[in-house]
């Protein structure tokens, strides 16, 4: 049983993980065995990983303390695919895009490599190959105890194959 728990700092910090939490988007194959020659062969499955995670929907890796402000950097490989993140329930702000490719020429509005489309609130960022965004979320809801989330790349043939976790807001008095 894997348990893999990042518990995210917010403005207090209570949790003592570090203010700026990183996502990385990568490919990746999960299990399997792999033999050439005679008896049964079972493939690996290609999977989409978020911090070497494909989605368990039982299990909810991120806990984040309600009412925290927290930047999270999502880093894409640089092998990547261009994944829309997307992130249920609650808003963040498109703090800066670094090592942004070249090749894609956008038009930037500042020295933050943000373009026009990354100005106000967003539920859904996309992240170009070996490109780091950086966002400032807010999680406050104001509703107490456990509340679920998730968050996903909104490619759906990225998130069938893995690319999602579940998160969770709790209470500061929380578990
Ligand atoms: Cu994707």
């Amino acid at each position: 049983m894997r348990k893999v728990e990042y518990r995210c700092g917010g403005k207090n910090h209570a949790f003592g993980a570090p203010a700026v939490f990183t996502l990385s988007l990568v490919v990746g194959v999960v299990g399997g065995i792999y033999s050439i020659g005679g008896g049964s062969m079972e493939a690996g499955q290609t999977r989409w990983l978020i911090n070497g995670l494909s989605y368990e929907p039982d299990e909810h890796p991120i806990v984040v303390q309600e009412g925290a402000t927290e930047v999270w950097e999502i880093r894409n490989d640089e092998h990547s695919m261009l994944h829309p993140m997307h992130l249920h329930g609650l808003r963040f702000r498109v703090l800066e895009r670094v090592n942004s490719p070249q090749q894609v020429g956008r038009p930037t509005v500042d020295g933050k490599g943000r373009t026009a489309t990354d100005l106000g609130f967003k539920n859904t960022i996309l992240v170009l190959s070996g490109e780091t965004v950086k966002v400032n979320v807010d999680f406050s809801h104001g509703f107490e105890g456990e509340q679920l989330y998730m968050l996903h790349c909104h490619t759906l043939e990225h998130e069938d194959a893995g690319m999602m976790l579940n998160y969770k807001v709790v209470s500061p008095q929380g578990p």
